[in-house]
């Protein structure tokens, strides 16, 4: 009875630890994971850029798509930065792992400003957008600046 006890706490501890894990098969994956979403929410962001500059012209519903994309994105690439991800084809610094307290809070700072894209593109113009935009821009700046290689 109590080795069977063992068996399924020792089961059990190895499931849990899987679960937090389930989504990336390797490290190497992860860095995939995370790049990719990098990238689909700069493409989105990129596209808002251009309309809060005036090198697009502004237009309601292709900035609401925009907006939805980057708000959806934000929270997501976190989750790809676990212990042991700092291998391969990856521009983070070792920050990242090191000064996690400082790193979560520059997402959260992403994250804050993201919050502030929904009411910035229903007051419907290319200067209310400029103010959300600039700061987000400024978020992943920061974020660059202290956490990405150049
Ligand atoms: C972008 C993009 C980034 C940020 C950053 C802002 O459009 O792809 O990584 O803005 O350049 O400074």
């Amino acid at each position: 009875m109590l080795k069977k006890i063992a068996t399924l706490t020792a089961l059990s501890a190895v499931l849990i630890s899987t679960s937090a894990h389930a989504q990336f098969r390797k490290p190497e994956d992860a860095v995939k994971y995370r790049k990719a979403v990098f990238t689909v929410m700069a493409t989105h962001f990129g596209a808002l850029g251009e309309m809060a500059q005036g090198r697009a012209p502004y237009d309601a519903k292709v900035a609401a798509e925009n907006a939805a994309l980057v708000s959806a994105l934000a929270s997501q690439p976190w989750r790809a930065f676990g212990e042991g991800t700092d291998v391969g084809d990856t521009r983070a610094l070792p920050g990242v792992w090191k000064d996690s307290a400082k790193f979560k809070a520059a997402q959260d700072r992403l994250i804050t400003e993201v919050a502030k894209l929904d009411a910035a593109v229903k007051a419907g113009s290319a200067d209310a957008l400029k103010g959300a935009v600039g700061a987000i821009g400024g978020s992943c700046k920061g974020c660059h600046d202290d956490f990405r290689k150049n």
